[in-house]
């Protein structure tokens, strides 16, 4: 690769004396948060939830209970249209013709009439017999029930895909038969951070006393205040068990039969045709942006690898000229990184492909509080004092003087690209709206690409690769630059 100093910024003007500083602050908005859950929520197939500690109790309805604007609906919309022109802009040989049939589909999906309601809920809470009796009942609008595998009975697919059909519902009839598990907690949670429209029906009601209902209805109330509404929990008898009746017959004697009392689910009637007639357009809303957040985390995806691709032999550029310009001129190591090894450049590069913008000063302030945090963390001497020994060792004969500082650098600046790749993308996935450096996120990447970059293979492989390029001779595509 031709490596030339054309951009001069490279080597000046960074120093290390500017403080830490954040760029705008955070914007906390309820998309926030709702698609941050929602992502969460998502990757469950993956076997990831981004599980929120349990908070304290009592608490009023948080936002995530809020029905999905609007707005809401519109940002996503629109983001995800964004996104599919930014691909195929920026990787037209991508075949993304699925995706876009996907996004196109979108509007339609808010035309729909019909409304398709899942009943989840764990092992034989009555599910099937719910779902049968609702399909007999009459609703202004035509519902499609649908019963999902039974939840928390330890076979992890299929709970996932019980999950994955409750998301993809307009509604869900959460049934226990009595009071709430901790797991079932969890997953009303998870249900709620997609914002999903849930009710949660203690089915099985027949089984108990009258002071126990009260007692059952009372601590589930309690129990999922913070994100169901009381009239959102409803107590019925889907199947009431066979009462004893006794009939006196003409010639005066008894006898006794076992009948089948109807099902009373009558509460649950009404609170269905309340939600139909108010909400039936948030419901179809909400599945929509729900859909639309996954396109969007799908094309993101795509675009995050096309940027990657791109991104990677700009950090290999900027590495080799940071180690060009160290080995010229050795310096002690910390100087090394307000030298060379945290371009600015490399940062205003790596950020126009990842559509973050930065003015120059901003970048340099961005490149200062970078220095500072790998001087912090110890990565600056861990790496020099690494390729120092690796240096040392037999595998050299030939070392020239400045070779630590220029490995180094080149070493630090990769990581340093590494690391802004990773933050850019995340950061990207989150939101949409410009928000501020998180320095507490950068550094997390920063300290997660050093760790991943440190194993001792790599780091000999590398080291072997830069002294190379320091004394002249090339190497064919390395190795080195595929470990990230
Ligand atoms: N006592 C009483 N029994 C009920 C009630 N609802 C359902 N059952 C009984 O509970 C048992 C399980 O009901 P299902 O409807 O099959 O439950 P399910 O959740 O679909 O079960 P799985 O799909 O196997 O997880 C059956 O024997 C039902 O008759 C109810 O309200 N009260
Ligand atoms: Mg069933």
């Amino acid at each position: 690769m031709n490596v030339q100093l054309r951009k001069p910024i490279l080597v000046g003007g960074v120093t290390l004396s500017i403080g830490l500083w954040l760029w705008d602050s955070l914007q906390h908005s309820l998309v926030e948060v709702g698609e941050w859950s929602l992502l969460g929520a998502m990757t469950v197939g993956a076997g990831f939830w981004l599980l929120r500690k349990k908070t304290a109790h009592k608490q009023p309805l948080t936002e995530l209970s809020l029905p999905v604007k609007r707005e809401e609906l519109e940002q996503a919309l629109a983001a995800i249209n964004q996104l599919v022109k930014d691909l195929e802009a920026e990787a037209p040989d991508r075949d993304i013709a699925k995706l876009k049939q996907e996004v196109n589909r979108l509007p339609t999906l808010l035309q729909r009439q019909e409304l398709k309601i899942a009943i989840t809920g764990g092992k034989a809470v009555g599910k099937t017999s719910l779902t049968r009796t609702l399909a007999e009942s009459k609703f202004a609008t035509k519902i499609d029930w649908l019963e999902t595998e039974a939840l928390l009975i330890e076979k992890e697919q299929q709970e996932i895909t019980a999950k994955e059909k409750a998301l993809a519902a307009d509604l869900v009839l959460f049934l226990v038969a009595g009071d709430l598990t901790d797991a079932e907690w969890q997953i009303l949670q998870q249900l709620k951070q997609s914002r999903q429209r849930v009710l949660l029906i203690f089915n099985k009601q027949d089984l108990y006393s009258p002071e126990e209902r009260i007692y059952i209805e009372q601590q589930l109330q309690q129990r999922v205040a913070e994100i169901i509404a009381p009239e959102d929990i409803v107590a019925i008898a889907t199947v009431p068990k066979a009462i004893k009746v006794l009939r006196q017959q003409e010639d005066g004697s008894v006898q006794e039969s076992m009948e089948q009392p109807a099902a009373q689910i009558s509460n649950l009637n009404s609170r269905l045709t309340t939600i139909l007639a108010r909400e039936q357009e948030q419901l179809i809303w909400a599945t929509t942006w729900r859909t639309a957040i996954e396109l969007k985390q799908q094309a993101r995806e795509i675009l995050n690898q096309v940027r990657r691709d791109r991104a990677l032999p700009v950090i290999e550029q900027y590495q080799w000229v940071a180690a060009a310009a160290a080995f010229a001129n050795p310096v002690a190591a910390l100087d090394l990184l307000a030298a060379a090894a945290v371009s600015t450049q490399m940062l205003v590069d790596l950020g126009g492909i990842y559509r973050q913008k930065f003015s120059l000063e901003q970048a340099q302030t961005a490149t200062g509080t970078l220095g500072k945090l790998m001087v912090q963390l110890g990565l600056v001497e861990l790496s020099t004092q690494a390729i120092a020994s690796i240096l040392k060792s037999n595998a050299f004969t030939y070392v020239a003087g400045g070779a630590v500082q220029g490995v180094s650098a080149a070493y630090l600046t990769r990581i340093a690209g590494l690391s802004l790749i990773e933050y850019f993308q995340e950061q990207e996935v989150s939101l949409d709206a410009q928000e501020g450096f998180n320095l507490a996120r950068f550094t997390a990447k920063l300290q997660q690409v050093f760790q991943q970059n440190q194993r001792t293979a790599f780091l000999n492989n590398f080291v072997r690769q830069a002294v190379n390029r320091l004394s002249g001779k090339r190497e064919t595509p390395s190795s080195a630059t595929t470990v990230s």
